[in-house]
């Protein structure tokens, strides 16, 4: 009887598993397809284990005509881009390489999944950035820094024998969008990642990624010749430190004959370094580069750089690389955050991109909320990455964007790369927060293809991951593309940045400072409010960090007329009384947009509640309780910063302000 009713319950609750709607699908959901095209529909010839996976995601998801998947030399130089053509009776892939053929077999199963036509294409993609990388912060005992979806999916304990599923769902998962390289561990690395047992552990995943096109990279401590390979120091013009990054380089490639490369957080956050030799970034990140070189593999250096000192940290970047441009070798790219402090919801770009002129240069994103909410807000990152892409340096004249700089466009590159540090973790759904996964979507369509608006891509992922109903993609839609700068209004408006708790950096604590900690890491060090006005004087009378952009940034920043109004307390210490473009003073706008960050998040659970009769339970219920959280939490971050700021101001809330309580 016992037997029957576990089988009678297995035999019930089976279909509810199999159709699970928790998430863990992402936007690889083909909820109607029942089987796709039988095999003797595919023309492809040869044998190769790419060309396997796109044979077997066209034989299990699609419907349509036949297909053919063609490798042809020509296209070589589309890298791993790829062209489809249709006529009445087939479509054609072709690609310089499987990988091609394997993202082509993914746009159109997109298109059939977006019910877009797939019937008169002739679509030719080059992808924008030749590296394509997931930084991921984990740590070798499983968790992740800054990660808030779980612990670290990588499972050291268990491999190299134990090989969890989940592994080839990431790489198919990163395929599906044109990610092609992964930084399995934390920046902040530890020597053992090197050490051989940890080797064969990344040579698993290396052999399970490859033939979804994806290579592994490490991120590496500057210390583990001293630490690991018990030499009497690190110095990089040591020769015996030279022979050991050699040996332990061959060792790598002998295991791994396509690994990447280095990822190098160097002299930075109490990191070793060269510096901690008299060396320089440049000399740490060539002796590297050498040893990469003969296995084409290359070294990201991270430009993230800053230390307890005088120089507005702001500044500190730019200071140490500039006079280091052309001193690194052409394996070397520098990798460079998007904005000069550190993630935070809007920062000006990095003024470093373009200024080095003859040193390859990559951006890094967050794609973590590390400073937006973790992974309990609903922030859609795509407007943040594309408004530093899209902004204009000026460094080789008028349209000289950040994407241009890094995309090779303008400058001859050797190497092209961007990064987005991970959001994922071992979460049912991957990334915390079903919304969240739409910023690992956003980076990998934004790394393929930079010119992708924000639009398409929250349509292509909202169809892909719910539904395609109107009533739910138009709302919902609207929501998402206006989440970053709710954000930013219930934060930090207005050029404010770094006001979190210490530490944690999930809530507001503009009041921070310390006795004895460090003046940097201080919340007032960032938005110097006083008695006359609130921000960062970084004009000529302050720091001058407006210098550090090229004409006519400078200027434009430099001067509290022309600044724009969303970075006007980044460049200025502005007072309280000053009258904006709206005609409120300094102190209404702040009140004003504090507000409205609270009243947009409140109208998002209302539009939430009604697409109740478009989404699964289970996801509705998740996204719902988010909500919450996130609507409680503006409150929370309006009240604390205003009720601090008036401490200064000493000015009244507007009557039409909800009162702080
Ligand atoms: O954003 C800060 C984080 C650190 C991180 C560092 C970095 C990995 O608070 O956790 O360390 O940046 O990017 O190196």
């Amino acid at each position: 009887m016992n037997n029957f009713r576990t089988y009678l319950l297995i035999f019930l609750l089976f279909p509810l598993s199999f159709f699970a709607e928790d998430g863990s699908q992402l936007w690889l959901r083909f909820p109607n397809v029942k089987k796709g095209i039988s095999a003797d529909k595919i023309i492809s010839k040869g044998k190769n284990p790419t060309l396997e996976i796109a044979k077997k995601e066209l034989t299990t998801y699609w419907q349509g005509q036949m297909i053919e998947l063609r490798t042809e030399k020509s296209l070589k130089h589309l890298k791993d881009g790829y062209i489809i053509k249709s006529n009445s009776d087939k479509i054609i892939i072709s690609a310089g390489k499987e990988n091609g053929l394997l993202y082509g077999v993914y746009h159109i199963l997109r298109l059939q999944q977006t019910k877009s036509d797939v019937n008169h294409l002739n679509i030719t993609e080059k992808p924008s950035y030749d590296v394509r990388i997931l930084n991921h912060w984990d740590n070798l005992d499983g968790s992740v820094e800054r990660g808030y979806a779980g612990k670290s999916l990588w499972k050291w304990e268990d491999l190299p024998n134990k090989i969890s599923p989940r592994y080839e769902e990431y790489a198919r998962a990163n395929a599906s969008i044109g990610i092609n390289s992964v930084v399995l561990n934390n920046v902040n690395a530890s020597p053992n990642m090197l050490r051989t047992d940890y080797l064969q552990k990344v040579k698993v995943l290396a052999n399970i990624f490859r033939p979804y096109g994806i290579k592994v990279y490490l991120s590496v401590n500057f210390s583990s010749p001293k630490v690991l390979g018990r030499l009497e120091n690190s110095d990089p013009l040591n020769k015996n430190v030279q022979n050991w990054w050699k040996d332990k380089t061959s060792e790598i490639y002998k295991l791994i004959p396509d690994f990447g490369g280095f990822l190098v957080k160097a002299n930075s956050e109490g990191q070793p370094g060269p510096q901690d030799y008299g060396r320089t970034h440049a000399d740490g990140a060539n002796m590297m580069a050498d040893v990469l070189k003969p296995f084409g593999g290359i070294v990201m250096w991270r430009a993230f750089v800053y230390s307890p000192s005088k120089e507005d940290r702001a500044k500190q970047a730019y200071l140490e690389f500039l006079p280091l441009d052309g001193k690194f070798k052409d394996n070397v790219i520098v990798q460079i955050k998007n904005g000069p402090i550190d993630f935070q919801p809007r920062e000006p770009f990095n003024p470093l991109f373009g200024a080095l002129k003859k040193t390859s240069e990559m951006a890094e994103f967050q794609i973590t909320q590390e400073y937006l909410g973790f992974s309990n807000h609903l922030v859609f990152l795509a407007p943040l990455f594309k408004e530093t892409l899209e902004s204009d340096t000026y460094a080789d004249g008028k349209g000289s964007t950040v994407a241009k700089i890094t995309d090779g466009s303008l400058r001859n590159n050797k190497i092209t790369a961007i990064a987005g540090v991970a959001n994922i973790g071992e979460d049912t759904n991957w990334t915390g927060n079903i919304f969240a996964q739409a910023n690992w979507y956003a980076f990998g369509r934004l790394a393929w293809n930079h010119e992708l608006s924000s639009e398409q891509i929250v349509n292509e992922w909202l169809k892909m991951t719910f539904t395609d109903n109107q009533k739910f993609v138009n709302p919902v839609k609207e929501m998402m593309l206006s989440s970053r700068e709710t954000a930013v209004d219930y934060m930090m408006p207005l050029g404010l940045h770094h006001i979190f708790a210490f530490d944690h950096h999930y809530g507001p604590e503009p009041w921070g400072n310390i006795q004895g900690g460090r003046p940097d890491w201080m919340p007032v060090y960032y938005h110097k409010a006083d008695e006359n006005g609130v921000g960062f004087d970084r004009t000529k009378s302050g720091s001058n960090a407006v210098s550090q952009y090229f004409s006519p940034l400078n200027n434009t920043f430099g001067n509290i007329e022309t600044c724009p109004e969303n970075l006007l307390l980044w460049f200025h210490h502005v007072p309280w009384s000053y009258q904006m473009k709206d005609g409120k003073t300094l102190w209404e706008e702040l009140c004003f947009k504090y507000d409205s960050g609270v009243k947009n998040v409140r109208e998002y659970q209302k539009i939430w509640d009604k697409m109740e009769p478009y989404v699964d339970a289970e996801r509705f219920k998740q996204v719902q309780s988010k909500l919450k959280i996130q609507s409680k939490d503006a409150v929370w971050w309006k009240d604390a910063c205003l009720l601090y700021f008036q401490t200064f101001s000493k000015m009244p809330i507007p009557y039409n302000i909800e009162r702080p309580v």
